[in-house]
């Protein structure tokens, strides 16, 4: 009668365990992260469950010390016009195929666990930048939201018309932050005031400035992004 009870159970299980503070539990240290089941494999994102993903955290990108920053090397690259949003009344939303939606603020978002990671930003223009990044794992985001098993893609609205997919794996990577923080202080509005996507693992254009909504997806929509859309290749990894 119900083929998939048993199934359903564990799941029930591991989304009690994902809550905020399990995910801390499970997340915390870089000592957990499981390299046995990664090394000598292929990189094989689109076969790979959120669920996986989330118990599983993939191998991390070595980082730069903080003396490495080149803090003039960041080129704002921004398509159309800055958008200025309110961070009083500013909302992530969090929606699509999860079973816990979320409208949050900025404030609820600063008080999950910082990530601070100094990476560099390449820009398919053909400029590069060493950043340091401090913001929330998308990683603790998602989990908070209670993905579906479905789940298998993530797109990203930002406020000036700007849009993203992400295959879940890269989004999930845990060195993929929703920043609000670039070099030791507030994202300013031109980098992307109040949130971005940051990420080592993906082209400038995939780190989505003045992100607003995230939707989660079990296939890709025809339009898949910005540049995407004007020809630009979709996976953009590095
Ligand atoms: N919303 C939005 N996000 C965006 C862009 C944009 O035009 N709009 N440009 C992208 C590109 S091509 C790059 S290289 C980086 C640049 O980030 P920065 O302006 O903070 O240097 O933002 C990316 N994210
Ligand atoms: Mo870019």
């Amino acid at each position: 009668m119900f083929p998939n009870s048993h199934k359903s159970w564990q799941r029930r299980q591991f989304l009690q365990l994902s809550g905020l503070s399990g995910i801390g539990l499970i997340l915390g240290g870089c000592g957990l992260v499981r390299t046995d089941n990664i090394i000598g494999k292929k990189f094989e994102p689109l076969n790979e469950s959120v669920e996986s993903l989330l118990f599983n955290p993939q191998k991390l990108v070595p980082e730069f010390p903080a003396s490495a920053i080149e803090p003039d090397a960041l080129i704002i690259n921004t398509f159309d016009s800055t958008p200025e949003l309110d961070v009083k009344s500013f909302r992530l939303i969090i929606d699509g195929e999860v079973n816990r939606p979320l409208n949050l603020s900025l404030e609820q978002i600063q008080l999950m666990p910082l990530t601070v990671m100094t990476i560099r930003h390449v820009c398919v223009e053909g400029w590069a930048a060493i950043v340091q990044w401090g913001g929330v794992r998308l990683r603790d985001l998602v989990a908070l939201a209670q993905p579906k098993a479905n789940a298998r893609y993530i797109y990203f609205k930002s406020a000036d018309d700007y849009y993203e997919s992400w295959d879940i794996a890269s989004a999930l990577h845990p060195q993929t932050l929703m920043a609000y923080q670039k070099n030791g202080n507030p994202l300013s509005i031109e980098n992307g005031a109040p949130l971005r996507l940051a990420s080592p693992i993906k082209l400038g254009y995939k780190q989505s400035k003045w992100v607003t909504k995230i939707t989660l997806v079990g296939g890709l929509l025809p339009e898949k992004g910005y540049w995407e859309d004007r020809g630009y290749e979709w996976f953009a990894g590095l």
